[in-house]
């Protein structure tokens, strides 16, 4: 499945976008970071939330924010951001189809905190029912904007390199934690079998990757907290999908298939 069109990107990085399903795109949003990083520390203000914006607290540490979901109705600055031409036209590209914002989210990373299992986000979507993905379902692609630097020591993004587009494996989940049964992660044996590659990131830089892609990160070893932005998008073919999305979540927030990978509690 390789791609030939290219607007934005180099005939390199498509090439690299087929043979391992991420890109990194150096200094993207260089230019708006900072107000990205004062826009994020507003919206940690806010009061907490499940039935407006969303708010999601550590595993160990349930004063400790983990993690804002759909705050861009109430955020005009970041929903430029993430509906915006610069991001929505790299997805178009890569999608080979017009895309549209399915999600969005902050990972607040504190010190101490917030380790990202290992595990496919496309496991989530298509509720790991399957043993494989659908071919005929075009993959969600996930842009992920490094707002603060984030390094091997605060637990920067990893993935299983050479992992083309085709690739159709779904990777077995287990869930560790008797006490957890909704916590679900890749399973260990076969996590410890993969090659992970660590994506340290500098402020404004991205990461564009696919809903197949293995990914983990580790917990935060600095003592300043690590923050990024994540947006989801799907094929405008598919439909608009984020009202049901956000509707449903609100129903069962803590259903096995929202809780892939998240170092996040359970919500009330
Ligand atoms: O922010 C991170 O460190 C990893 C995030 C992640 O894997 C996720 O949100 O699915």
């Amino acid at each position: 499945m390789l791609k030939t069109i290219s607007k934005a990107l180099t005939k390199e990085q498509l090439q690299f976008w087929n043979e391992n399903s991420y890109i990194h795109i150096p200094s993207l949003f260089k230019e708006r970071v900072n107000e990205m990083s004062q826009w994020i520390d507003e919206i940690s203000n806010w009061e907490s939330s499940m039935d407006q914006w969303m708010c999601y607290y550590e595993m160990d540490n349930p004063k400790q924010l983990s993690r804002v979901e759909n705050f861009i109705p109430y955020h005009a600055g970041m929903k430029e951001i993430f509906t915006g031409s610069t991001i929505i036209d790299l997805i178009t590209e890569l999608m080979d189809e017009q895309a549209i914002l399915y999600k969005e989210r902050i990972n607040f990373k504190s010190p101490g905190g917030g380790p990202h299992a290992a595990h496919q986000d496309g496991v989530a979507y298509e509720q790991g029912a399957n043993a494989s993905f659908d071919p005929n379902i075009k993959p969600y692609l996930s842009i992920l904007v490094s707002v603060d630097e984030a390094t091997e020591e605060n637990g920067c993004l990893q993935v299983v390199p050479n992992w083309p587009l085709d690739t159709l494996e779904i990777i077995p989940m287990e869930a560790p934690y008797p006490d957890k049964p909704h916590y679900m992660k890749m399973k260990q044996s076969v996590e410890d079998s993969l090659t992970w590659k660590k994506l340290p990131t500098q402020p404004g830089d991205a990461l564009i990757f696919t809903e197949r892609l293995p990914h983990r990160s580790e917990p935060n070893h600095s003592d300043k907290t690590r923050r990024i932005i994540y947006g989801v998008y799907n094929p405008l073919s598919d439909g608009d999908k984020r009202e049901k999305y956000y509707a449903d979540k609100r129903k069962n927030p803590n259903d096995a298939r929202y809780m892939v990978g998240n170092p996040h509690a359970p919500s009330n």
